[in-house]
């Protein structure tokens, strides 16, 4: 039996998809890779080391029999703008030296694009699947670089590599990351621990979101597919909820009455006003039958309670 390899695996990704294979496969089945193993929560095989470490990489699919990558390892929006270079290393070069030892062991590969693809002049609303992608960000431009590495390996050497435009993606289950989107889970922090929070962002900043069990469902599905459905090599639109911070403060409110936000934009809106408000998915949802769960209160109930539960355990 071939097993899976998930790099960045202690991310908000990452998390949440290792506890959803293991559902699914034998704790000997699924190999971590992370800089740190010190919290290796997930009774799996895990392995220490660098992305950038090609050899190690090789070794490690060697040694375990790897059939399938899901490679998660990458800065975020904002991280990405604090060391553009690390960024270009990581988010790109990492992802060429795992399509390579594709094409060596055969492997199936997932890896996660983001509506950072898009740039300040994509059609803002219901944004189609082919469009303008001129991203402004270092994290845009590592997206629709790497975007257009998948599709070629696919094309001119057949790697099965399959990619999801992520919106903002919103769990409890690991802290946070330095991004854009992700006012939407510290504001959760706030929330529990003071009834308050200062939000980054303009109250009406609309954006694409998503909870992370829709997107941890959207990502085996589309794993799981039979090839002849998969008609995007480069990387689906994937969809479910958009919001403003004012609409999410609107639910927590009902969850936490007396809940105050203020609003102290930053850098950061700056690139949030460069992506878009909402996505059209249409190609997914026909293709491989992409359908989403979670509406905003749902989703404002489960974090809220699932946070509250993990702080009050500690
Ligand atoms: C970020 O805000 O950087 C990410 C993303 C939308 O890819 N959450």
């Amino acid at each position: 039996m071939k097993k899976i390899l998930v790099t960045g695996a202690y991310g908000l990704v990452g998390t949440d998809l290792v506890l959803a294979l293991r559902k699914k496969c034998k704790k000997n089945e699924i190999v971590t890779l992370s800089h740190s193993t010190i919290h290796n929560q997930f009774d799996v095989i895990s392995e220490k080391g660098d992305v950038r470490d090609e050899k190690n990489l090789e070794k490690i699919i060697k040694k375990h029999h790897i059939g399938t990558v899901y490679h998660l390892a990458g800065l975020l929006s904002v991280a990405s703008e604090k060391s553009p270079n690390l960024a270009w290393e990581i988010n790109l070069g990492s992802l060429k030296k795992v399509l390579d030892l594709a094409v060596k062991y055969k492997l199936k590969v997932f890896w996660p694009s983001s509506i950072a693809a898009f740039g300040p002049t994509t059609k803002k609303n219901n944004t189609p699947q082919h469009t303008v992608l001129e991203p402004t960000t270092m994290y845009g431009v590592n997206k629709v670089a790497g975007e257009l590495l998948c599709q070629y390996y696919f094309i001119k050497y057949q790697v099965d590599v399959r990619s999801l435009r992520y919106p903002g993606l919103i769990g409890y289950k690991t802290p946070p990351g330095d991004g854009t989107t992700e006012y939407s889970v510290h504001i959760f922090y706030g929330a529990i621990s003071d009834n308050k929070y200062t939000c980054f962002l303009k109250k009406d900043t609309r954006l694409p979101m998503m909870y992370i069990d829709d997107a941890i469902n959207g990502t085996i599905k589309l794993m799981g597919a039979s090839s002849e459905r998969i008609s995007i090599r480069t990387s689906y639109n994937f969809g479910a909820i958009n919001f403003s911070p004012e609409e999410l403060v609107e639910q927590i409110k009902k969850l936490s009455p007396g809940f105050k936000c203020d609003y102290k934009p930053d850098q950061r809106q700056k690139i949030a006003d460069s992506w878009p408000k909402s996505i059209d998915d249409s190609q997914a949802r026909r293709d491989w039958g992409w359908s989403h769960q979670y509406d905003l209160k749902k989703m404002t109930k489960i974090m809220f309670n699932g946070l509250k539960l993990k702080i009050s355990n500690k």
